[in-house]
């Protein structure tokens, strides 16, 4: 028996070596030294012996197990360090190597472009540029701009209402500020004023629940109608080149007297008449006019000494005018392939 045990010892040498998995090395392992492997059965075979058969035997046996358990272990270690090299080589990663450049770093929005272009022009015809709240009161949005409670005029703009005590509001339009800007800053005044407004629409090519206006207030002694006419021509000019037009024809704002609607060539028919332009070759971004002696009594001005005029540009028009955007929703829209392109 004692030459069974040294064979087996030698059969599980030779069989393990050709392994290189641990796989391998596992059934191997069952088949010789699991609970019915060929170990436990020349062990069994161990009870037909004599006492001192058993005796002999069972040293040799005792070694050989031993020596067999040592040659697993050894094997595993040596397919799990070959399995752990393998592993490195294949995840290795060259910390030292250059990363790869960015193609492209971020840009500014086309809204924000424009609005700093506007800022850079104004200021430097003497305007404040002033910032003000989007979520305002409804007395500054409506009431000081001489739209009282229950006037038809609110329903030109509907908004978001939020309520709470100073009856909050989204604020529909950039006009919020005129008040605000006299009460605060007096006269004589030239201010413009940008940001956000909001509006309850039923949004089309034209229409964002969502956009930007920029408004501008100049007060002071002697202010007159071909005032206001030579500032919003400089504008429009600035932004589209000598040769824009601008159409003004009368149109009721509650804030003004007279009033008037701004429009400039439609960009993408060049007057001839599109569905941007709903056939009539003119796109509307602005209202404007002379300050209504309501509100400048609202901001504190005595009117029967000044006068001055007010505008309202729809700033997410001028951008569309500018860039040639032929719907509006994508500016909130938020989707890289539109804003990479500028
Ligand atoms: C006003 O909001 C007045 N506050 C403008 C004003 C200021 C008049 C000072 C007189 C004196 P209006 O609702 O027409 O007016 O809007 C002005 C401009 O904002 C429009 O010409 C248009 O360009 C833009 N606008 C208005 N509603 C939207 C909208 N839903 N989406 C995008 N642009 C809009």
């Amino acid at each position: 028996m004692q030459d069974e045990f040294l064979k087996l010892n030698q059969e599980v040498t030779d069989a393990v070596a050709q392994v290189t998995d641990l796989e391998a090395l596992e059934k191997l392992r069952v088949e010789f030294l699991g609970r019915k492997g060929k170990m436990a059965e020349l062990m069994k075979q161990m009870s037909g012996l004599s006492d001192e058969e058993r005796r002999v035997v069972g040293v040799v046996a005792n070694q050989v197990k031993g020596q067999i358990e040592g040659v697993f272990g050894e094997v595993e270690g040596r397919v799990h360090k070959a399995h752990e090299a393998q592993r490195a080589h294949e995840e290795w990663v060259d910390v030292t190597e250059p990363s790869i450049p960015p193609t492209r770093f971020g840009s500014l929005h086309p809204v924000t472009q424009v609005r700093e272009e506007l800022e850079d022009l104004f200021t430097s015809m003497g305007f404040l540029v002033l910032d003000g709240p989007e979520l305002e009161s409804d007395y500054y949005n409506f009431t000081a701009v001489n739209v009282p409670p229950a006037h038809p005029a609110r329903d030109m703009q509907d908004t978001f209402y939020v309520g709470g005590q100073q009856n909050r509001v989204m604020r529909t339009h950039t006009s919020s500020m005129q008040v605000r800007a006299m009460k605060t800053h007096g006269v004589p005044l030239r201010m413009v004023s940008p940001g956000r407004c909001f509006r309850n629409e039923a949004t089309d090519v034209r229409h964002e629940h969502t956009f930007h206006q920029l408004e501008g207030v100049v007060i002071d002694r002697g202010i007159h109608f071909g005032h206001l006419k030579g500032v919003l021509e400089a504008v429009a000019k600035h932004l589209y080149g000598e040769d824009t037009e601008v159409r003004l024809r009368p149109k009721f704002y509650p804030f003004v007297e007279p009033g008037v609607n701004g429009e400039v060539t439609c960009f993408l028919c060049k007057g001839k008449g599109c569905r941007l332009c709903k056939k009539t070759g003119w796109l509307e971004v602005f209202g404007a006019g002379m300050i209504h002696p309501n509100v400048l009594k609202e901001g504190g001005v005595d009117s029967s000494d000044y006068s001055g005029f007010a505008f309202g540009f729809g700033l997410t028009r001028l951008v569309m005018l500018k860039y040639g955007i032929d719907d509006i929703r994508h500016l909130e829209a938020g989707d890289l392939r539109f804003l990479k392109q500028f």
